[in-house]
């Protein structure tokens, strides 16, 4: 029987890489019996990192679905990797997760991975709490973590459970919720309840006070039952925490070990008592506007929220039903193909393994297999519905990288094999540049792209190298010129003949006509690379008849897309033809064509031509300690500092910095802070190139002509 959607919990973990959110799982599938053994990531055995990457790595690089029965409830359970890059699989989790558990890791408090997923929580607005794990640490330091999260996220983190003894030999924790003080085994599992001593009621029952005062804060009813008996049932108790926690007001608490198995069982209490099913939050969003209630009654719409191929099975999704229940042989109309899907079989997950399940409840998630044309970011539902559950936005890539295979000739599989990938990772683009002649893999950071070469390697013996992205330049003036060209030739029967005057001027917009030119049409177009060209005709006389003015543009447009300097294509300029010659036999559409192109070639070397460069905005969040490193190697970057200030204990830094400079960023970043730093980037404008760069870069596509 499918289970109802009021008893479904699905949480996603979140945090900082290492903070131990996969052991975690381990230990949730372990306490409530989905395992027999508890697996580790040393050993490569965790239910939760099953591909060989992940074993091989030591680290989660998907995400990936598991589920536990807990009392009265099925918990699904997502885990996320914590490298950030791989902040795809965190945003595609959050979309169907009810409640968010992020992983603080008590050596190391709130780390720049906290702050990152945090992001993410807030736009989703998805009810969280904290877990502060690895409390047998020998610097487990409780008091600072706790410390930090209340000065990062303010009033609304309310500790639920104390540690007694942080560090090696950590055992026991008292619960401000229950009033016990919980005493674990040495091999951990399930603890012994055991009265607070003595010297602890006072801080414990201080606690109590405040999660009481929380849980009244949000309902009439329980605040005048609050004063009038000065205290709550623990059903009163449940009620106000269950909404507080459902409207994002609170931030619980709580305290585990994950290699001690310490801590998940009491939480798993909580996810199942206190935490919202999917029925309990607020309707789907649908694209532009529109909401989906979680409703088991209504008509069945499923959303894939990921896909990943797997070796002899092909593409298995990863879904949420929104509403509805799915079962196993129900056919459902994807509008985006316009094509019927039927999903023959439904399974549950735990890592890489399946159970087959009849039928599914709204809100519940599932796994099926071998669907025909159907992505991450489809829904699937009744023909005709009009809208779709609202698309995941992912995070724009950070990085670029060229990609070339070993011989050209297998560049077409390796294009392939790539758009493979990126029909299940839409945090990769894979992009064909005409303009540059390379293929560009643009991505979240350099581990992403390496993970893609390896995976490519390993799962479809295709090669490939990374090789450095040219910079889309862009070429314009800055001064005017005037010049005239006249093309002739006279080489057996017909000749070819035309002669244009042209006066070229950088153009910006609301700019006055030529005051000395009699402009008889003015033709403005926008180019598809940015910027403009204005094209005026200013022929008086009849000395060129205006059919071949089409023929001149034209002509300029080619040498337009292809500059004069780098190769790179030219804007904002204007072009005034003003005079020219042509003649009743020879002169023709080509003639003027070559004609036009000349005269804008030579104009344009007289017009002082400037080499654009593509300038981004960069966001870089950093502790404290390695700021200086970080705005020292910015310098040397011809970054431009716009700001700089605080947040949370992290510092911001604004700035602004040319693509040319960014090249392996993400991987000069990352060893520079050790991993305490995060960035991200987005296209802002285009500068003028610096004139000893603009020197070297004419001189080496120079260079590059007389080679080709
Ligand atoms: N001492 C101690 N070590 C822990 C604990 N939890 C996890 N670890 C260790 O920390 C390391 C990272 O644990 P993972 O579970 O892979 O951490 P994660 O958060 O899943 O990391 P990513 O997948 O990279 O985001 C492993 O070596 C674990 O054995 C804990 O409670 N105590
Ligand atoms: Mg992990």
């Amino acid at each position: 029987m499918a289970t109802p959607s009021k008893n479904i919990r699905n949480i996603v973990l979140l945090g900082h890489s290492g903070s131990g959110k996969t052991t975690f799982i381990e230990t949730m599938l372990f306490e409530s019996q989905a395992l027999t053994r508890m697996g580790t990531v040393e050993e490569g055995t965790t239910t939760s990192d099953f591909t060989n990457i992940e074993k091989e790595k030591g680290n989660s690089i998907f995400s990936s679905l598991m589920h536990v029965k807990w009392r009265d409830n099925k918990i699904n359970i997502i885990d996320t990797p914590g490298s950030d890059d791989f902040v795809g699989e965190v945003v595609s989790s959050l979309k169907v997760a009810d409640t968010a558990v992020l992983l603080v890791n008590a050596k190391s408090g709130v780390e720049v991975g906290t702050e990152l997923v945090w992001e993410y929580v807030e736009k989703y607005q998805t009810p969280a709490l904290f877990v502060v794990n690895q409390l047998d640490h020998e610097k487990a330091d409780f008091a600072t973590s706790l410390d930090q999260l209340k000065s990062r996220f303010g009033s609304r983190i309310l500790p639920i459970q104390y540690p007694l003894n942080a560090g090696t030999g950590f055992n026991t924790i008292v619960d401000a919720l229950r009033m016990v003080m919980y005493v674990f085994p040495e091999e951990g599992g399930k603890p012994k309840k055991e009265d607070i001593p003595e010297s602890e009621i006072g801080r414990a029952q201080e606690m109590h006070n405040l999660l009481v005062e929380a849980a009244a804060e949000n309902d009439e009813a329980l605040m005048e039952q609050f004063f009038e008996q000065g205290s709550l049932t623990e059903e009163e108790l449940a009620k106000g925490l269950r909404i507080a926690l459902a409207q994002q007001e609170i931030l619980p608490v709580f305290c585990a070990s994950a290699t001690s198995n310490m801590g998940s069982g009491r939480i798993m209490g909580f996810l199942n008592d206190i935490a919202p099913s999917p029925a309990d939050r607020p309707p789907a969003k649908l694209e532009n506007d529109g909401e989906l209630a979680c409703d088991s009654t209504k008509d069945t719409n499923i959303f894939i929220y990921k896909t990943l191929s797997e070796p002899r099975v092909g593409n298995v999704s990863y879904f949420k039903v929104y509403s509805g229940s799915l079962k196993a042989g129900d056919e459902l109309y994807n509008e985006r193909t316009s094509s019927t899907e039927r999903i023959n079989q439904i399974f549950f997950a735990n890592g890489k393994n399946r159970d087959h399940a009849e039928q599914l409840s709204a809100g519940d998630l599932g796994v099926c297999v071998k669907l025909k044309d159907s992505h991450t970011n489809d829904s699937l539902g009744p023909k005709g519905r009009g809208k779709d559950i609202e698309k995941i936005h992912f995070p724009e890539p950070r990085i670029r990288a060229a990609v070339s295979p070993p011989s050209k000739a297998d560049m077409e599989k390796l294009v392939k094999a790539l758009h493979g990938i990126q029909n299940e990772d839409p945090t990769l683009i894979v992009e064909q540049s005409p303009e540059l002649r390379q293929t560009i893999l643009h991505g979240q950071g350099q581990l992403h792209l390496d993970i893609i070469k390896y995976r490519l390697q390993k799962t479809q013996n295709i090669e490939m190298n990374f090789e450095k992205p040219r910079i889309s330049y862009r070429e314009t003036i800055t001064a005017s010129a005037n010049d005239s060209y006249r093309h002739k030739k006279q080489s057996g029967g017909s000749g070819q003949f035309a002669e244009v005057y042209m006066r070229i001027e950088p153009y910006h917009d609301g700019m006055a006509p030529p005051d000395d030119l009699n402009v008889r049409s003015t033709d403005e177009i926008e180019l598809p690379w940015g910027g403009k060209l204005v094209f005026l005709w200013c022929i008086v006389g009849g000395s060129i008849d205006t059919k071949f003015s089409n023929a001149i543009k034209k002509g300029v447009m080619q040498k337009m897309e292809e500059g004069p300097l780098t190769g790179s294509p030219c804007l904002d300029i204007r072009v005034a033809i003003y005079d020219g010659k042509m003649h009743p036999v020879d002169s023709n559409d080509m003639a003027f064509q070559l004609a036009g192109t000349m005269v804008f070639k030579i104009a344009f070397q007289q017009a002082r031509p400037q080499l654009m460069e593509p300038i981004y905005d960069l966001e870089i969040l950093c502790s404290g300690e390695v700021m200086g490193d970080v705005m020292g190697d910015l310098q040397t970057r011809r970054a431009m500092i716009l700001g700089m200030g605080a947040e949370g204990h992290y510092q911001k830094i604004k700035a602004k910095a040319p693509l040319a400079e960014l090249y392996q960023y993400s991987s000069a970043l990352r060893s520079l802070t050790q991993g305490r730093a995060k960035f991200t980037r987005t296209f802002n404008e285009y500068q003028a190139v610096p004139a000893e760069i603009q020197k070297q870069l004419v001189e080496s596509h120079q260079e590059e002509l007389r080679e080709a």
